[in-house]
């Protein structure tokens, strides 16, 4: 029987479609050995999905030129959240983490200002998950034809901490080739709220995928999700994750200690507050409040973090 390595492009249900090194796809199976073989062997019942989008696996075809999985490769990274609530939950009732995609380069954090509204918290909260997970953010601010009166305010924030910033129109073409030429060679997912352009900006700079995008005039739609499957293209030098709009995101398994690092910026101060386990919540001689008071800090991204702290001491993460 003929055996393939491949990497997984699109889940739906329970087919796995995994593109093999002549680019062509194949549709494929997880047979239930595999799955308890897995389990066991890694200890994974945390997780929601075995094998996710971007994984690389060993497939076998047979005859009938059905494809099983055979072997999921051990991942070089990922990008996870926890399971939205209306989804499977561990035995003990906790939410479980959900892997959005494995072994990506670049985690694109698309956002724009308005039609949706810029929401702060929420590019905080996917760069929290960047980092916890040591993947590069690049932050897109979308639909600067419609209105970029706070985009510099922005921009100068992230930029200072030291990210990549870019602003576009995925309608009128701007800063196209800059975003392009940053994913060449890459494997980069677009991750963000309903509506702000995902896969209109991968249409723009990949014309002959033709996603699926909101029209403009469907308004009876409003509030749903347009592209609803992650995939996985793969054009010419470029492999571009497109996925389904996120309502909430919560970042998994994140402690009270950790949160701190994942907030690049305050690195240089940690060690410098007068209690040692100072959470930089209300301790007095706090390094990082005094910062954000020097205005070194932003307040916005201390909002994020505070915000963030609150959810972890409220116990929502598992
Ligand atoms: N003015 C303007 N409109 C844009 C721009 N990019 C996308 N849009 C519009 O915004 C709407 C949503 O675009 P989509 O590409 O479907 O958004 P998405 O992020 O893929 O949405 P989901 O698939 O639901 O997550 C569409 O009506 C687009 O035409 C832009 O740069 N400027
Ligand atoms: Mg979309
Ligand atoms: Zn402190």
């Amino acid at each position: 029987m003929p055996v393939h390595r491949g990497i997984i492009e699109r889940i739906e249900s329970k087919d796995y479609y995994v593109r093999i090194d002549t680019n062509e796809s194949i549709r494929a199976i997880l047979p239930g050995k595999i799955k308890n073989k897995f389990h066991l062997k890694k200890n994974k019942q945390s997780q929601l999905d075995i094998v996710a989008l971007g994984d690389f696996v060993l497939i076998e075809t047979d005859e009938e030129n059905l494809a099983s999985i055979l072997e999921i490769e051990e991942r070089r990274n990922f990008i996870s959240r926890k399971a939205p609530k209306i989804k499977a939950r561990g035995e003990k009732g906790e939410r479980l983490e959900q892997i959005i995609a494995a072994n990506v380069d670049f985690l694109v954090i698309v956002t724009s200002l308005s039609e949706p509204r810029f929401n702060n918290r929420f590019l905080d909260r996917m760069l929290v998950i960047a980092e916890s997970n040591k993947i590069e953010p690049l932050i897109v601010i979308n639909k600067i034809d419609l209105d970029d009166n706070e985009f510099q305010f922005w921009e100068n924030i992230y930029k200072k901490i030291g990210y990549f910033v870019i602003g576009t129109s995925a309608i009128k073409r701007l800063n196209l080739e800059k975003l392009r030429e940053k994913l060449f060679r890459k494997r980069a997912i677009f991750w963000g709220q309903s509506g702000v352009g995902k896969s209109s900006l991968v249409n723009a700079l990949f014309p002959q995928l033709n996603l699926k995008t909101k029209e403009i005039s469907d308004f009876s739609n409003k509030g749903t999700h347009t592209t609803v499957t992650s995939s996985l293209f793969k054009i010419d030098e470029f492999e571009l994750i497109d996925t389904p709009g996120v309502r909430e995101i919560e970042p998994f398994g994140l402690t009270k200690e950790d949160l701190c690092h994942y907030f690049p910026e305050f690195s240089e101060y940690l060690g410098q507050c007068k209690y040692y386990s100072c959470t930089h919540n209300h301790e007095p001689n706090c390094a990082i409040r005094n910062a954000v008071e020097n205005g070194v800090i932003s307040p916005e991204r201390y909002k994020s973090y505070l915000n963030l702290l609150e959810n972890i001491e409220d116990n929502t993460f598992s």
